[in-house]
């Protein structure tokens, strides 16, 4: 017998669910940031993350995530289960109101440290409402509760399913193939990656990861928390001293911090708050760098290391070759910046500032030679930035990096609209040729590179700005380098990376990769950098012919159109097409494929590049060895 009451009230929740459905699946890019790879992960994270909440409380210690072979993803914590009693307002039970009800901001009823107010924040109704099916089981007081939904309205009441002797929550999720155009694969590489960062960052907890696709397994528990993060980043550096680590609670804000230095000259420093990464720093990170400066600067002092009074390291003196990772947890922060990922906070800077000082002071105190051997390395930072700065002073005074005089190779485009401007970096004189007859020359300007350029991880930025290949490049494109590195002057908003797709080309490729991740990386992050795919081989067949990309490409088409090898052209070089060819298959604005160089993973990166350009051979010969086959596919 239906009771009217309830089953107007039912109406009226089912309307408003429906109509905070409609936006979310309407601009699901709104709530997830984008519906690429990187927005169906964002789904995983989003329940994870609410097991690593409960873990954060107390209440958990063991999460499973499990990628089944039907496309599902399920996600399962041993915490004290999602409230299932029914809510007196809304009718509903409490785990309902979570999986149907778009909370902004902070969560319904729940204290902690649980952030809102980021980009990628999504809420599990979001991921509900963005699966075709979703299902929860809730072990609590004694029973197993389950309810299920589809595209995000309930399928029914939750009810009781079984009896149970332990609590915690399961969810199981399939991302709706609609809205995840691009993919609705997990990429399990991208999950073991996120899975191990979360391990290092939660204390005691223990995170499992199933992949029933391949049958691959892995359980991450570390015992040395953010300590074992900066040995896992400096695994395959020559260390320099011990590993520094400090927690401290101060004003509701603990941080804790651990650092070692190596032999590199790039940094590696990475934050979070509430576990979530700010790769743009923010109030935590200046309390961090000020610390740590005015630390080995008083330091070093004392022990009269800096003989002259006026002498001063600088903050880019004590950063070379510095590994890092500061967590702060912060009820409420608040985020700032392009993508909310900058901490706001201003009492994070003095918390994390005396979090650091003292700790760092009695371990510097406590550990002379690790002590002595920091100072050495800051020291010669120091003189090497001396001797930088006057190589460029001289360089920018012979008006070499002024763009006065763009290099001579240079065949530039005549827009000077830097949005519709391109440039293509092209290896090697013939192809560059090439390119430049078949351009367009209003918007394509074409610089080639000749021979090996410099591998940049490894040399100074004095060397650097010697190098005639690399200040060619500088100059092409405006932005100058190093502190008066400025991305507004940047000429093209398309820089194009062509290489021939063999090992040399690779080889240039990831040297030219390695260049702009290191040295202009807001050119990385802005979206500018491209990579240009040629054809790999021409199929012709009677007067008809086409361009082909890949291996499978080529194998599918010979088939389905039953062309004989002798009609199979395979491009070896990009000196081998003619210009028409070259702008018919790789510079035509409307036919041409190109890859965006972004990383979603700098981390990973910035580990491939270490072990492949820097000057460590062991992890360089083990990598090679291990991925012989795709070493030539160095995309990132
Ligand atoms: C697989 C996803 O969501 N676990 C989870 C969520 C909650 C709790 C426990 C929880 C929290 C609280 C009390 C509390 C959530 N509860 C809520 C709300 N795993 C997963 N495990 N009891 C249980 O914070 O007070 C939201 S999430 F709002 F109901 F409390």
């Amino acid at each position: 017998m239906a009771d009217t009451k309830t089953t107007q009230n039912y109406g009226a929740e089912n309307i408003q669910v429906l109509e905070w459905l409609e936006p979310v699946r309407k601009r699901p890019w709104m709530y997830i940031g984008s519906t690429d790879e990187r927005g169906l992960h964002h789904l995983v994270w989003e329940i994870v993350d609410n097991s690593i909440d409960e873990a954060m409380a107390g209440h958990c210690d063991t999460i499973t995530v499990t990628f089944g072979a039907d496309g599902s993803c399920m996600v399962e914590d041993n915490g004290r289960g999602i409230p299932v009693e029914k809510h007196a307002k809304t009718g509903k039970s409490t785990l309902e109101t979570i999986l149907t009800v778009l909370h902004a901001g902070g969560k319904f009823g729940w204290g902690g440290y649980k952030v809102s107010g980021g980009l990628h924040w999504v809420g599990s109704s979001v991921v509900n409402a963005l699966s075709t099916k979703l299902e929860a089981w809730v072990h609590r007081d004694g029973k197993v509760h389950y309810q299920s939904f589809s595209l995000g309205v309930s399928d029914g009441d939750i009810k009781v399913v079984g009896d149970t002797d332990h609590t915690g929550t399961i969810i199981r999720f399939f991302p709706d193939a609609s809205i995840f155009k691009t993919t609705v694969n997990f990429d399990y590489k991208t999950i073991i990656t996120r899975m191990r960062q979360q391990a290092y960052l939660t204390k005691g907890i223990k995170l499992i990861t199933i992949d029933e696709r391949s049958g691959e397994r892995y359980k991450f528990f570390f015992e040395g928390w953010v300590k074992s993060y900066v040995n896992f980043l400096n695994k395959n550096d020559h260390t320099i001293g011990d590993v520094f680590y400090a927690e401290k609670d101060k004003d509701d804000i603990m941080t804790e911090v651990s650092l070692q230095y190596n032999r590199e000259f790039s940094n590696n420093i990475i934050s979070f708050v509430n576990n979530i990464h700010t790769p743009e720093g923010g109030t935590h990170m200046t309390g961090f760098r000020t610390a740590l400066t005015r630390t080995i600067n008083k330091y070093a002092r004392d022990k009269g290391i800096l003989k002259e009074k006026d002498q001063n390291l600088t903050n880019e003196d004590v950063i070379e070759g510095i590994v890092v990772v500061l967590s702060v947890k912060v009820i409420d922060p608040q985020f700032e910046g392009q993508t909310k990922s900058k901490l706001g906070t201003p009492e994070a800077r003095g918390a994390v500032d005396s979090a650091m000082s003292a700790a760092f002071m009695e371990f510097l105190e406590e550990n002379p030679s690790s002590a002595k051997a920091i100072c050495e390395k800051v020291n010669l930072a120091a003189k090497a930035r001396l001797a930088a700065r006057a190589a460029r002073d001289t360089v920018i005074r012979k008006g070499a990096l002024e763009g006065m005089t763009l290099p001579g190779k240079l065949a530039d485009c005549s827009s000077k609209d830097p949005a519709v401007s391109e440039l293509y970096i092209v290896e090697g004189d013939s192809a560059g040729g090439s390119a430049k007859q078949g351009r367009d020359r209003e918007t394509q300007a074409i610089l080639p590179l000749r021979g090996k350029i410099l591998n940049t991880e490894q040399a100074r930025i004095d060397k650097i700005f010697a190098n005639e290949q690399i200040k060619n490049l500088i100059i092409a494109l405006g932005t100058s380098i190093g502190e008066t590195f400025d991305v507004s002057k940047l000429r093209y908003h398309r820089i194009v990376i062509m290489t021939d797709a063999d090992v040399d080309g690779a080889h240039i490729r990831t040297l030219l990769l390695t260049f702009f991740f290191r040295y202009m990386k807001e050119i990385v992050d802005g979206g500018y950098l491209y990579i240009a795919q040629p054809p790999l081989y021409k199929l012709t067949k009677g007067k008809n012919s086409w361009y082909v990309y890949t291996e499978e490409e080529k194998t599918a088409l010979v088939a389905e159109r039953d062309i004989i090898g002798d009609n199979v052209q395979r491009y070896k070089g990009l000196g081998e097409m003619n210009p028409e060819q070259l702008w018919e298959t790789t510079m035509d604005h409307d036919a041409r494929k190109m890859y965006r160089v972004g990383i979603d993973d700098a981390q990973a990166a910035d580990e491939m590049f270490k072990i492949l350009m820097g000057g460590e051979v062991a992890p360089r010969r083990k990598f090679i060895q291990s991925r012989a086959k795709s070493v030539k596919n160095l995309d990132v």
